[in-house]
């Protein structure tokens, strides 16, 4: 929990996040005084004096509220399950920022007739949690790389036969000859709460929380 007693943190990651966030923090009645594109301040007022936004990576994010660098924060569910989700309660889902996770191969590669074969095949993803879940609950035999980053490289240089890997509009592995062959499952973001400060600052908490309940987008 942030020392300060009244004084509210919220976690967030530049891009889509933070974009898709600002309608719900609207709803609570909090506008972010900067533009995240315009400053590079990583920390960041809003209208209320007793809330600011702390800009930090995607994937930091659960880890700044476990620990109580943040209060609460927004993360996608792929984040928090790679994260594993201590320490921190997830009242809500917040259906933004959508997408799937998904395995993709080349174009030009058989994965049906793999699997059935039983073959091992090599699997690149930042995801190593959720797929080797996946192809465990399948029975499918997989090598596991862990990359951090342009995943849809990997089976273009032979570094792996298939990717873990999120998509939305699925431009991305089309213009790498990609091809999507499972869905593993759909991916939102949540909203993350440090335990101890949901106690401490509840009075200030609930109500935010409460209000982002009401501003989430249905579909
Ligand atoms: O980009 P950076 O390395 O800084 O961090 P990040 O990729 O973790 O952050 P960011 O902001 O890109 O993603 C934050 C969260 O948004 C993720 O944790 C997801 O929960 C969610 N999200 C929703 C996505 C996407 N949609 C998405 N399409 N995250 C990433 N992508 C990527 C995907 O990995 C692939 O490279 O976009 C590409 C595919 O998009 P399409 O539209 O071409 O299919
Ligand atoms: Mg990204």
């Amino acid at each position: 929990m942030t020392q300060d007693a009244s004084l509210i943190t919220l976690a967030l990651s530049k891009g889509r996040i933070f974009d898709e966030t600002l309608p719900l923090l609207k709803a609570a009645g909090i506008e972010v005084a900067e533009d995240p594109e315009k400053s590079r301040k990583l920390i960041l007022g809003t209208n209320r004096p007793d809330v600011r936004v702390v800009l930090v990576r995607a994937t930091d994010v659960p880890t700044y509220v476990q620990y109580g660098g943040a209060d609460l924060g927004v993360a996608g569910k792929d984040v928090l399950l790679e994260h594993g989700g201590q320490g921190l309660y997830q009242p809500l889902d917040l259906n933004i920022a959508r997408c799937r996770m998904s395995v993709a191969v080349r174009d030009d590669f058989d994965y049906a007739a793999a699997v059935k074969q039983g073959s091992r095949i090599r699997v690149a993803t930042k995801y190593t949690t959720v797929a080797r879940q996946h192809f465990a609950d399948k029975g499918v035999h997989v090598d596991l790389i862990k990359l951090y980053g342009s995943m849809e490289l990997a089976p273009l240089t032979g570094l792996a036969d298939a990717i873990v890997d999120l998509v939305s509009t699925g431009s991305t592995l089309k213009a790498n000859h990609l091809v999507e062959v499972e869905h593993i499952m759909p991916i939102a973001s949540r909203l993350v709460v440090n335990q101890a400060a949901l106690k401490l600052k509840r009075a200030t908490l609930r109500p935010l929380i409460d209000a982002f309940a009401t501003a989430i987008p249905k579909e």
